[in-house]
């Protein structure tokens, strides 16, 4: 299995931000905690390399969080800078709007000097299903911004006024044309962040149960007790079809659906 997926509107939304970025102060990149690593794209990583940017470590309330706070350190330095949280949880976007502050200072600063109150923008990026648009709608204190439980929501870059002299933009998830490391590959599947109907379900949890088993034995042991494969898991539950032969299908759903809930526990994969 190769998996890839680079479809138009990214490379159109990629090309639409390095124009925007002339009049952009800060970039707020969105990493999901469950592979914080997997989940820094090349090409982001680029387009803001000039840019004061703030790492934002979201969905930490279904993450391994000793795991994402030490990976998380090696993101603060001079120009950049880290939060984890979970966007979905109220009060989050006051540290974000603090932390943007912050980090525009500098030409905050300057204007002051001349007597005047400047806007701050700040461009949200990230890969597809980070949720950036979850925490920009925290920002913003309502639902402005269209989220969704699957990767590609966010179409087209959406702009909103969030007061207090900043502006934020929103931008469509995106990938980067050649995913070479399949490992990494793999993971942006898990969390969600490639298209369900590109990648074959099946090998999708078969991967991902083998990868468990070696990172969190103890929570695989808990969740599925004396079970170490796709089979074994589902003749133990009985996901049968009517000649009784495995369902495959519905297993792999149910693997899957069970990490990206949580109910396996708070795994982080890098
Ligand atoms: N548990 C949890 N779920 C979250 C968190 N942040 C976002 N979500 C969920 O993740 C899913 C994706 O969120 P979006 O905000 O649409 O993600 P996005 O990055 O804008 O996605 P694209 O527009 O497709 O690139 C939604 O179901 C959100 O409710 C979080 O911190 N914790
Ligand atoms: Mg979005």
């Amino acid at each position: 299995m190769k998996i890839n997926w680079f479809p138009g509107h990214m490379s159109k939304a990629l090309n639409e931000m390095k124009r925007m970025l002339k009049i952009i102060d800060v970039v707020i990149y969105v990493l999901d905690s469950r592979a914080p690593i997997s989940s820094v794209n090349p090409s982001l990583s680029k387009l803001s390399e000039n840019k004061p940017v703030l790492y934002v470590f979201n969905k930490t309330d279904l993450a391994d969080e000793t795991k994402v706070r030490e990976i998380a350190k090696n993101f603060k330095g001079e120009g950049y800078d880290y939060v984890c949280l979970n966007s979905t949880m109220s009060g989050a976007g006051k540290i974000i709007r603090q932390k943007i502050k912050i980090l525009a200072n500098a030409k905050i600063q300057k204007y002051l000097a001349k007597g005047v109150k400047t806007t701050v923008r700040a461009l949200v990026v990230g890969v597809p299903n980070s949720g950036k648009s979850t925490l920009i709608n925290n920002l913003c204190g309502k639902a402005k911004a269209v989220t969704g439980d699957k990767p590609g929501v966010t179409k087209q870059n959406l702009w909103l006024n969030l007061g207090d002299n900043i502006e934020i933009c929103d931008t469509p998830g995106t990938l980067y044309p050649n995913l070479v490391d399949q490992e990494i590959a793999l993971k942006l599947a898990f969390i969600g962040s490639i298209k369900d109907v590109i990648v074959d379900q099946v090998e999708l949890a078969e991967a991902l149960i083998e990868m468990l088993i070696k990172l969190y034995p103890d929570l695989m042991e808990k969740r599925y007790p004396s079970c170490e494969t796709l089979d074994e898991i589902a003749k133990k539950r009985g996901y049968l079809t009517h000649g009784s032969e495995v369902d495959y299908e519905r297993t792999a759903q149910a693997v899957i659906d069970d990490f990206r809930k949580g109910r396996i526990g708070k795994i982080t994969l890098d």
